[in-house]
C-alpha cells in the first residue's frame, strides 16, 4: 500500500515537472505552430520561413514552384491595360485630327489633359506646344498629328531617365565581417498603407526569379501579422525565403537587418524589404524608415528605395509622395493600379514633382501583373 502511494506520488511529480518543462519550452520559442520548422537568425524573435519547410514538405523542393512569366511576355500582355490608363492620348489625338481647331476644341483638349492628372503646369506647357505645332504643321493628316503628339508626350515622360533597378552587388559596409557572407543588392519598399507595397514586393521577387536572380524577402511590416503571412505566401510560390518576426509589433528595423544578414549569409543576389505604411506623423515615419535604412546599411548600402504609389489616388497621392521622399531618399517610383485608372498623366506629374523616374508599373492583381516602365511603350499605348 505504502509502495503504491510512493509510486503514485513519484508519477504525479514527474508529470508536473514534465508538463512545466514542456510549457516553458514552448513559451521560450513562442513559435506559432502553423509556421513549422524554422532557423532563427540574429534576434531571437525573428525567424526565416523557407519554402518547402512547411508541414508535409520536409524536403525542400517538394513544393511545386511556379514559373513567373518572362519580362517581354508580360509587357506584351499588359500593353492593353496600360492603354486603358491613357485614354487621354487617344482623346486628344481625335480632337486634333479635326483640323482648324476652334477655341472650344482646345478647351476640350485642356479638360482632357487635366482630367488625366497631368497637372496644371504640364497641361499648360503641353497646350502651348501643341498649339504651336498645329500652326506649323497646318494639316489634318492623322499620321502627322500623331507624330507630333507622340513626340510631345514622350518628351514629357522623359525617355532619358535611367529606369533600371540598381541591383549591383554593393560594397560591404566598413564594419561588415566578410566571414558573414557577401551582402546582396538591397531594395526597400516604402509608401502609404494600401498602395500595394507587399503585393509589389511579391511581384518583384517573381520578376527577379524570372531573370534567374536569387532573392530573400524581409517582412518589416511588423504591425500586422497578416502582412508577413501575405509576403510568406508570395515567397513560397516561387521558392523565395522570407525573414519575418514571430511577434506582432517587433522592431521593423531588426527584421530588415536580419533579412540583409540572411541574404548575405546565403549569398543571394537581392534582398527585398517590405515596410509598413502608417502615415502616423512625419517625424515618426522619418524615424522608422531612417532606422530601417540605417541598420540595413550596417551590412551594405541600400541601392534602391522604391516609393509605391496608387495611381488612382491622384493629387492626394502626390502629397503623400512628398512626405515619403523627404523622409527617406527615394530612388524610384512604382505606380500601382494603373489598370484601374484613366489617369495615366500621373506618371509625368510624379516624376516632375519628385525628380525620380517611374521604374515599375502595377497593372492588375495577378501575380505577374508588374512590368518595367517603358516610356515608348507607354506613349504608344496611349495613342493606340
Ligand atoms: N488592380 C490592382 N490592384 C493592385 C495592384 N497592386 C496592388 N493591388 C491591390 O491593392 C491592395 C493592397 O495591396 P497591398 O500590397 O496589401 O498594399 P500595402 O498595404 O501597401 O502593402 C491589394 O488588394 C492588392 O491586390 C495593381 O497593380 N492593380
Ligand atoms: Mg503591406
Amino acid at each position: 500500500m505504502q509502495t503504491a502511494l510512493i509510486v503514485l506520488a513519484v508519477v504525479v511529480v514527474l508529470a508536473l515537472v514534465g508538463g512545466l518543462w514542456f510549457y516553458a519550452g514552448h513559451r521560450k520559442g513562442e513559435v506559432p505552430p502553423e509556421v513549422g520548422p524554422h532557423r532563427p537568425t540574429s534576434a531571437d524573435d525573428v525567424l526565416l520561413t523557407s519554402p518547402g519547410e512547411r508541414e508535409g514538405e520536409a524536403a525542400a523542393g517538394t513544393a511545386t514552384l511556379e514559373r513567373p512569366e518572362s519580362i517581354p511576355g508580360r509587357m506584351q500582355r499588359l500593353r492593353a491595360r496600360l492603354a486603358g490608363s491613357g485614354g487621354f492620348g487617344r482623346a486628344v489625338l481625335s480632337v486634333m485630327s479635326r483640323g482648324d481647331l476652334t477655341e472650344a476644341d482646345w478647351e476640350e483638349i485642356e479638360d482632357t489633359l487635366l482630367a488625366s492628372d497631368l497637372g496644371l503646369d504640364v497641361t499648360t506647357e503641353l497646350m502651348d506646344n501643341l498649339r504651336t505645332q498645329a500652326k506649323v504643321l497646318d494639316t489634318t493628316d492623322p499620321g502627322a498629328i500623331r507624330g507630333v503628339l507622340r513626340e510631345q508626350l514622350l518628351s514629357l515622360v522623359d525617355p532619358t531617365m535611367d529606369r533600371s533597378l540598381n541591383l549591383e552587388r554593393p560594397v560591404p559596409a566598413g564594419s561588415w565581417n566578410a566571414a558573414d557572407g557577401t551582402p546582396a543588392a538591397a531594395v526597400l519598399m516604402v509608401g502609404v498603407n494600401g498602395t500595394g507595397k507587399t503585393t509589389t514586393c511579391g511581384k518583384l521577387a517573381r520578376v527577379l526569379v524570372a531573370e534567374d536572380k536569387t532573392v530573400v524577402m524581409g517582412a518589416a511590416d511588423t504591425f500586422r501579422a497578416a502582412a508577413a503571412e501575405q509576403l510568406g505566401t508570395w515567397g513560397e510560390r516561387v521558392g523565395v525565403d522570407v525573414v519575418r518576426s514571430v511577434r506582432e509589433g517587433a522592431d521593423p528595423a531588426s527584421v530588415a537587418y536580419d533579412a540583409a544578414r540572411e541574404a548575405a549569409r546565403t549569398g543571394v543576389d537581392v534582398v527585398l524589404v517590405d515596410t509598413a505604411g502608417r502615415l502616423q506623423n512625419k517625424a515618426g515615419l522619418m524615424d522608422e524608415l531612417g532606422k530601417i535604412k540605417r541598420v540595413m546599411e550596417k551590412v551594405a548600402p541600400v541601392g534602391e528605395i522604391l516609393l509605391v504609389l496608387d495611381a488612382t489616388t491622384g493629387q492626394n497621392g502626390m502629397r503623400q509622395a512628398q512626405v515619403f521622399s523627404e523622409a527617406v531618399g527615394v530612388t524610384g517610383i512604382v505606380l500601382t493600379k494603373m489598370d484601374g485608372t484613366a489617369k495615366g498623366g500621373i506618371v509625368v506629374t510624379v516624376q516632375r514633382e519628385l525628380g525620380v523616374p517611374v521604374k515599375l508599373v502595377g497593372l492588375g492583381e495577378g501575380a505577374d501583373d508588374l512590368a518595367p516602365f517603358d516610356p515608348e511603350g507607354f506613349v504608344d499605348a496611349l495613342l493606340g
